[in-house]
Protein backbone atom coordinates (compact mmCIF):
# COMPACT_ATOMS: atom_id res chain seq x y z
CA UNK A 1 0.00 0.00 0.00
CA UNK A 2 1.26 3.71 -1.33
CA UNK A 3 0.17 6.55 1.39
CA UNK A 4 -0.83 9.41 -1.28
CA UNK A 5 0.48 12.59 0.43
CA UNK A 6 -0.22 16.35 -0.12
CA UNK A 7 2.01 19.03 0.54
CA UNK A 8 1.29 22.74 2.24
CA UNK A 9 3.86 24.74 1.46
CA UNK A 10 6.74 24.16 -0.80
CA UNK A 11 9.76 25.88 0.61
CA UNK A 12 12.73 25.18 2.28
CA UNK A 13 11.58 21.78 4.60
CA UNK A 14 8.66 21.25 2.28
CA UNK A 15 10.87 20.63 -0.89
CA UNK A 16 13.02 18.98 0.96
CA UNK A 17 10.23 16.23 2.74
CA UNK A 18 9.00 15.88 -0.96
CA UNK A 19 12.40 14.90 -1.66
CA UNK A 20 13.09 12.29 1.20
CA UNK A 21 9.36 10.92 0.59
CA UNK A 22 10.33 10.40 -3.16
CA UNK A 23 13.84 8.95 -2.95
CA UNK A 24 14.94 8.11 0.76
CA UNK A 25 11.80 6.77 1.95
CA UNK A 26 9.07 4.04 1.27
CA UNK A 27 5.67 3.39 1.17
CA UNK A 28 4.40 6.92 0.34
CA UNK A 29 4.25 9.01 -2.89
CA UNK A 30 3.49 12.78 -3.13
CA UNK A 31 0.43 13.34 -5.22
CA UNK A 32 -0.82 16.81 -4.50
CA UNK A 33 1.73 20.26 -3.93
CA UNK A 34 0.16 23.69 -3.08
CA UNK A 35 2.26 27.10 -1.99
CA UNK A 36 0.81 30.52 -2.02
CA UNK A 37 3.27 30.91 -4.32
CA UNK A 38 2.48 28.45 -7.33
CA UNK A 39 5.66 28.80 -8.50
CA UNK A 40 7.69 27.22 -5.42
CA UNK A 41 5.18 24.00 -5.81
CA UNK A 42 5.68 23.94 -9.57
CA UNK A 43 9.73 24.05 -9.54
CA UNK A 44 9.77 21.14 -6.80
CA UNK A 45 6.95 19.23 -9.15
CA UNK A 46 9.30 19.30 -12.01
CA UNK A 47 13.06 19.17 -9.99
CA UNK A 48 11.63 15.74 -8.28
CA UNK A 49 9.91 14.41 -11.69
CA UNK A 50 6.66 14.03 -9.68
CA UNK A 51 3.33 12.75 -11.18
CA UNK A 52 1.34 15.74 -8.99
CA UNK A 53 -1.25 18.02 -8.89
CA UNK A 54 -0.77 21.62 -7.95
CA UNK A 55 -3.79 23.11 -5.65
CA UNK A 56 -4.81 26.46 -5.78
CA UNK A 57 -4.78 26.75 -1.68
CA UNK A 58 -4.26 23.92 0.97
CA UNK A 59 -7.66 23.69 1.28
CA UNK A 60 -8.65 22.39 -1.84
CA UNK A 61 -5.70 19.56 -1.37
CA UNK A 62 -6.93 18.72 1.74
CA UNK A 63 -10.25 18.01 0.07
CA UNK A 64 -8.91 15.82 -2.92
CA UNK A 65 -10.30 12.64 -2.41
CA UNK A 66 -7.31 10.70 -3.11
CA UNK A 67 -5.43 12.40 -0.22
CA UNK A 68 -4.60 10.58 2.23
CA UNK A 69 -2.58 12.30 4.10
CA UNK A 70 -1.18 15.98 4.45
CA UNK A 71 1.93 17.54 4.99
CA UNK A 72 1.78 21.06 6.79
CA UNK A 73 5.31 22.66 6.08
CA UNK A 74 3.74 26.60 5.50
CA UNK A 75 4.80 28.87 7.79
CA UNK A 76 3.89 28.57 11.03
CA UNK A 77 1.32 31.08 11.37
CA UNK A 78 -0.94 28.99 8.73
CA UNK A 79 -0.23 25.69 10.68
CA UNK A 80 -3.39 25.88 12.62
CA UNK A 81 -6.01 26.47 9.46
CA UNK A 82 -4.40 23.28 7.65
CA UNK A 83 -4.02 21.04 10.56
CA UNK A 84 -7.94 21.34 12.13
CA UNK A 85 -8.94 21.38 8.51
CA UNK A 86 -7.05 18.02 8.12
CA UNK A 87 -8.55 16.88 11.55
CA UNK A 88 -12.02 17.62 9.98
CA UNK A 89 -11.65 15.78 7.07
CA UNK A 90 -10.68 12.16 8.74
CA UNK A 91 -6.94 12.72 7.07
CA UNK A 92 -3.67 11.97 9.23
CA UNK A 93 -1.27 15.55 8.98
CA UNK A 94 2.56 15.94 9.77
CA UNK A 95 2.91 19.21 10.73
CA UNK A 96 6.22 21.13 10.84
CA UNK A 97 6.78 22.93 13.96
CA UNK A 98 5.65 24.95 15.50
CA UNK A 99 1.98 22.64 16.04
CA UNK A 100 0.81 26.54 15.99
CA UNK A 101 2.37 29.87 16.95
CA UNK A 102 0.43 30.24 20.29
CA UNK A 103 -0.85 27.75 22.99
CA UNK A 104 -4.94 28.61 21.76
CA UNK A 105 -3.86 27.75 18.79
CA UNK A 106 -2.93 24.92 19.75
CA UNK A 107 -5.55 23.88 22.43
CA UNK A 108 -8.11 24.31 19.13
CA UNK A 109 -5.87 21.57 17.27
CA UNK A 110 -6.44 19.31 20.61
CA UNK A 111 -10.22 19.59 20.87
CA UNK A 112 -10.79 19.24 17.20
CA UNK A 113 -8.19 15.85 17.23
CA UNK A 114 -9.77 14.33 20.65
CA UNK A 115 -13.38 15.27 19.17
CA UNK A 116 -12.55 12.84 16.39
CA UNK A 117 -11.89 10.12 17.71
CA UNK A 118 -8.54 9.01 16.57
CA UNK A 119 -5.01 10.48 16.46
CA UNK A 120 -4.25 11.87 13.18
CA UNK A 121 -1.37 14.26 13.61
CA UNK A 122 2.27 14.39 14.20
CA UNK A 123 4.41 17.23 15.07
CA UNK A 124 7.25 17.93 13.40
CA UNK A 125 9.57 17.40 16.50
CA UNK A 126 12.42 15.98 14.79
CA UNK A 127 15.40 15.60 18.00
CA UNK A 128 13.58 12.73 19.69
CA UNK A 129 14.89 10.35 16.25
CA UNK A 130 18.50 11.76 16.51
CA UNK A 131 21.04 8.97 17.24
CA UNK A 132 22.70 11.48 19.58
CA UNK A 133 19.92 12.93 21.46
CA UNK A 134 18.34 9.03 21.59
CA UNK A 135 21.95 8.19 23.22
CA UNK A 136 21.76 11.11 25.68
CA UNK A 137 18.53 10.19 26.82
CA UNK A 138 19.74 6.40 27.07
CA UNK A 139 22.51 7.56 29.36
CA UNK A 140 20.37 9.70 31.68
CA UNK A 141 17.61 6.60 31.96
CA UNK A 142 19.98 4.23 32.65
CA UNK A 143 21.62 6.29 36.23
CA UNK A 144 24.89 6.97 34.64
CA UNK A 145 25.13 10.22 36.23
CA UNK A 146 22.67 9.96 38.40
CA UNK A 147 20.05 12.77 38.64
CA UNK A 148 20.06 15.28 36.07
CA UNK A 149 20.24 19.09 38.31
CA UNK A 150 21.24 21.23 35.50
CA UNK A 151 21.33 21.68 31.60
CA UNK A 152 23.71 23.94 29.59
CA UNK A 153 22.50 24.12 25.99
CA UNK A 154 23.19 26.12 23.13
CA UNK A 155 21.17 26.56 19.93
CA UNK A 156 23.05 28.54 17.14
CA UNK A 157 22.02 29.55 14.07
CA UNK A 158 24.50 31.36 11.11
CA UNK A 159 22.30 34.03 10.26
CA UNK A 160 18.57 34.93 10.49
CA UNK A 161 16.44 36.62 7.57
CA UNK A 162 14.80 40.45 8.11
CA UNK A 163 11.60 38.78 8.96
CA UNK A 164 12.91 36.84 11.64
CA UNK A 165 12.15 38.96 14.77
CA UNK A 166 12.86 38.27 19.10
CA UNK A 167 9.62 36.36 19.42
CA UNK A 168 10.58 33.81 16.81
CA UNK A 169 13.70 33.06 18.72
CA UNK A 170 11.60 31.51 21.11
CA UNK A 171 8.35 29.75 18.94
CA UNK A 172 10.81 28.92 16.16
CA UNK A 173 14.14 28.33 17.64
CA UNK A 174 13.90 27.46 21.39
CA UNK A 175 10.60 25.52 20.55
CA UNK A 176 13.13 22.36 19.68
CA UNK A 177 14.68 22.58 23.13
CA UNK A 178 11.14 23.32 24.87
CA UNK A 179 9.94 19.77 23.43
CA UNK A 180 13.17 17.80 23.11
CA UNK A 181 14.14 18.95 27.14
CA UNK A 182 10.59 17.64 28.21
CA UNK A 183 11.20 14.09 26.44
CA UNK A 184 15.04 13.91 27.65
CA UNK A 185 13.86 14.53 31.57
CA UNK A 186 10.32 13.11 31.41
CA UNK A 187 9.69 16.57 33.85
CA UNK A 188 7.62 19.31 33.14
CA UNK A 189 8.33 22.81 33.42
CA UNK A 190 6.97 25.84 35.94
CA UNK A 191 8.96 28.99 35.25
CA UNK A 192 10.88 30.78 32.41
CA UNK A 193 12.78 34.21 32.32
CA UNK A 194 14.72 35.67 29.55
CA UNK A 195 17.93 37.81 29.80
CA UNK A 196 19.56 40.09 27.52
CA UNK A 197 23.35 39.79 26.85
CA UNK A 198 24.76 42.71 24.50
CA UNK A 199 23.73 42.64 21.13
CA UNK A 200 25.54 41.35 18.17
CA UNK A 201 26.21 43.86 15.87
CA UNK A 202 24.96 40.92 13.43
CA UNK A 203 21.54 41.01 14.06
CA UNK A 204 18.69 43.39 12.48
CA UNK A 205 16.79 45.83 14.26
CA UNK A 206 14.08 43.64 15.21
CA UNK A 207 15.66 40.54 16.82
CA UNK A 208 17.61 40.73 19.85
CA UNK A 209 20.46 38.09 19.55
CA UNK A 210 22.02 36.82 21.59
CA UNK A 211 19.03 35.81 24.21
CA UNK A 212 19.54 33.49 27.34
CA UNK A 213 16.71 31.63 28.26
CA UNK A 214 16.23 29.64 31.97
CA UNK A 215 13.87 27.08 32.90
CA UNK A 216 12.89 25.26 35.51
CA UNK A 217 11.14 21.89 35.72
CA UNK A 218 8.80 20.62 38.33
CA UNK A 219 11.48 18.18 39.82
CA UNK A 220 13.74 21.16 40.24
CA UNK A 221 16.45 20.63 37.65
CA UNK A 222 17.47 24.54 36.55
CA UNK A 223 18.65 24.87 32.17
CA UNK A 224 19.81 27.28 30.17
CA UNK A 225 19.57 28.08 27.05
CA UNK A 226 21.31 29.91 24.64
CA UNK A 227 19.85 31.27 21.30
CA UNK A 228 22.31 32.65 19.35
CA UNK A 229 21.15 33.16 15.50
CA UNK A 230 23.28 35.25 14.06
CA UNK A 231 26.23 33.13 15.54
CA UNK A 232 28.12 33.00 11.85
CA UNK A 233 30.26 31.14 12.42
CA UNK A 234 28.15 27.84 11.61
CA UNK A 235 24.73 25.93 12.79
CA UNK A 236 25.62 24.61 16.60
CA UNK A 237 23.29 22.71 19.09
CA UNK A 238 24.73 22.12 22.35
CA UNK A 239 23.35 20.06 25.32
CA UNK A 240 25.31 18.97 27.94
CA UNK A 241 23.42 17.36 31.31
CA UNK A 242 24.67 18.07 34.39
CA UNK A 243 23.97 15.19 36.97
CA UNK A 244 24.69 13.99 40.46
CA UNK A 245 27.63 12.08 39.56
CA UNK A 246 28.87 13.06 35.89
CA UNK A 247 28.04 14.88 32.59
CA UNK A 248 26.51 13.81 29.51
CA UNK A 249 27.14 15.43 26.40
CA UNK A 250 24.84 15.60 23.19
CA UNK A 251 27.87 14.10 20.74
CA UNK A 252 28.93 16.07 18.24
CA UNK A 253 28.00 15.03 14.39
CA UNK A 254 30.69 12.94 12.81
CA UNK A 255 33.52 14.93 10.80
CA UNK A 256 36.87 14.04 9.74
CA UNK A 257 39.84 15.28 11.45
CA UNK A 258 41.88 16.86 9.67
CA UNK A 259 45.82 17.59 9.71
CA UNK A 260 46.87 19.96 7.19
CA UNK A 261 48.82 23.31 6.50
CA UNK A 262 50.04 23.44 10.61
CA UNK A 263 46.07 22.75 11.51
CA UNK A 264 44.56 20.23 13.36
CA UNK A 265 40.24 20.76 12.54
CA UNK A 266 37.19 19.33 12.00
CA UNK A 267 34.27 21.07 9.30
CA UNK A 268 31.16 22.21 11.21
CA UNK A 269 28.00 22.08 9.39
CA UNK A 270 26.30 25.30 8.59
CA UNK A 271 22.78 24.39 8.12
CA UNK A 272 19.81 22.62 10.19
CA UNK A 273 19.14 20.15 6.72
CA UNK A 274 22.30 18.55 6.96
CA UNK A 275 22.23 18.21 11.06
CA UNK A 276 19.77 16.38 11.34
CA UNK A 277 19.45 14.68 8.03
CA UNK A 278 18.87 11.35 9.25
CA UNK A 279 16.42 12.59 12.19
CA UNK A 280 14.17 14.09 9.21
CA UNK A 281 14.49 10.48 7.47
CA UNK A 282 13.65 8.84 10.32
CA UNK A 283 10.44 10.90 11.88
CA UNK A 284 8.75 10.94 8.09
CA UNK A 285 9.07 6.99 7.77
CA UNK A 286 7.84 6.96 11.23
CA UNK A 287 4.43 9.54 10.33
CA UNK A 288 4.86 6.97 6.71
CA UNK A 289 4.45 3.82 8.65
CA UNK A 290 2.24 5.39 11.37
CA UNK A 291 -0.53 6.32 8.52
CA UNK A 292 -0.21 2.68 7.27
CA UNK A 293 -0.70 1.03 10.68
CA UNK A 294 -3.29 3.48 11.54
CA UNK A 295 -1.58 4.24 14.24
CA UNK A 296 0.34 7.07 14.94
CA UNK A 297 3.29 7.02 17.89
CA UNK A 298 5.52 10.08 17.11
CA UNK A 299 5.06 13.57 18.84
CA UNK A 300 1.27 14.20 18.91
CA UNK A 301 -0.69 17.51 19.43
CA UNK A 302 -0.45 17.06 23.47
CA UNK A 303 3.47 17.48 22.87
CA UNK A 304 2.96 20.76 20.50
CA UNK A 305 0.76 22.13 23.08
CA UNK A 306 2.94 21.86 26.08
CA UNK A 307 5.54 23.17 23.60
CA UNK A 308 3.34 26.26 22.83
CA UNK A 309 2.47 27.02 26.23
CA UNK A 310 5.95 26.95 27.42
CA UNK A 311 7.09 29.45 24.00
CA UNK A 312 4.01 32.05 25.14
CA UNK A 313 5.49 32.14 28.98
CA UNK A 314 9.07 32.77 27.41
CA UNK A 315 7.67 34.87 25.23
CA UNK A 316 5.80 37.10 27.88
CA UNK A 317 9.19 36.68 30.06
CA UNK A 318 11.04 38.28 27.21
CA UNK A 319 8.56 41.47 27.26
CA UNK A 320 8.26 41.24 31.35
CA UNK A 321 12.17 41.00 32.06
CA UNK A 322 10.34 38.94 34.87
CA UNK A 323 10.71 35.09 35.86
CA UNK A 324 6.81 33.60 34.14
CA UNK A 325 4.90 30.77 35.45
CA UNK A 326 4.03 28.16 33.12
CA UNK A 327 1.08 25.74 33.88
CA UNK A 328 0.43 22.63 32.01
CA UNK A 329 -2.82 20.68 32.46
CA UNK A 330 -2.39 17.20 32.94
CA UNK A 331 -1.99 15.07 29.74
CA UNK A 332 -5.78 13.50 28.76
CA UNK A 333 -5.49 10.08 28.57
CA UNK A 334 -6.19 10.18 24.84
CA UNK A 335 -2.78 11.44 24.17
CA UNK A 336 -0.42 9.36 27.07
P1 LIG B 1 10.01 28.76 3.92
O1 LIG B 1 9.70 30.21 3.99
O2 LIG B 1 11.25 28.32 3.20
O3 LIG B 1 8.79 27.98 3.26
C1 LIG B 1 7.48 28.16 3.67
C2 LIG B 1 6.60 28.08 2.44
O4 LIG B 1 5.23 28.16 2.84
C3 LIG B 1 6.83 29.25 1.45
O5 LIG B 1 7.11 28.71 0.17
C4 LIG B 1 5.52 30.03 1.50
O6 LIG B 1 5.20 30.63 0.25
C5 LIG B 1 4.54 28.94 1.88
N1 LIG B 1 3.31 29.40 2.50
C6 LIG B 1 3.15 30.33 3.46
N2 LIG B 1 1.85 30.46 3.81
C7 LIG B 1 1.17 29.56 3.05
C8 LIG B 1 -0.20 29.20 2.95
N3 LIG B 1 -1.13 29.81 3.67
N4 LIG B 1 -0.54 28.21 2.07
C9 LIG B 1 0.41 27.61 1.33
N5 LIG B 1 1.72 27.92 1.37
C10 LIG B 1 2.09 28.88 2.22
O7 LIG B 1 10.02 28.23 5.42
P2 LIG B 1 10.61 26.86 5.98
O8 LIG B 1 11.97 27.10 6.52
O9 LIG B 1 10.43 25.78 4.99
O10 LIG B 1 9.66 26.64 7.25
C11 LIG B 1 8.35 26.13 7.11
C12 LIG B 1 7.92 25.52 8.44
O11 LIG B 1 8.81 24.47 8.77
C13 LIG B 1 7.96 26.52 9.61
O12 LIG B 1 6.92 26.22 10.48
C14 LIG B 1 9.30 26.21 10.27
O13 LIG B 1 9.30 26.52 11.65
C15 LIG B 1 9.41 24.72 10.04
N6 LIG B 1 10.80 24.27 9.98
C16 LIG B 1 11.15 23.20 10.72
C17 LIG B 1 12.46 22.79 10.76
C18 LIG B 1 12.85 21.67 11.64
O14 LIG B 1 14.02 21.60 11.99
N7 LIG B 1 11.95 20.78 12.01
C19 LIG B 1 13.50 23.44 9.95
C20 LIG B 1 13.00 24.53 9.16
C21 LIG B 1 11.69 24.91 9.17
C1 LIG C 1 14.12 26.74 11.82
O1 LIG C 1 12.76 26.95 11.53
C2 LIG C 1 14.33 25.40 12.43
O2 LIG C 1 13.44 24.72 12.84
C3 LIG C 1 15.73 25.10 12.71
O3 LIG C 1 15.87 23.78 13.19
C4 LIG C 1 16.19 26.10 13.75
O4 LIG C 1 17.54 25.88 14.05
C5 LIG C 1 16.01 27.52 13.24
O5 LIG C 1 16.39 28.42 14.25
C6 LIG C 1 14.57 27.76 12.86
O6 LIG C 1 14.44 29.07 12.33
Amino acid sequence: MTIKIGVIGTGAIGADHARRITNTLVGAEVIALTDVNLDSAHKVKSDLGLNAEIYPDGHDLIARSGVDAVLVTCWGAAHEEFVVAAIKAGKYVFCEKPLATTAQGCRNIVEAEMASGKRLVQVGFMRPYDSGYKMLKDTIDSGAIGEPLMIHAAHRNASVPEQYISPMAIHDTLIHELDVFRWLLDDDYVSAQVVFPRKTKYAHSKVADPQIVMLETKKGTRIDVEVFVNCQYGYDIQCSVVGEEGIANLPEPQAIVMRKNANLGQQLLTDWKDRFIDAYDVELQDFIDGVTNQNLTGPNSWSGLAAAVSADACVKAQESGQIEAIELPDTPDFYR
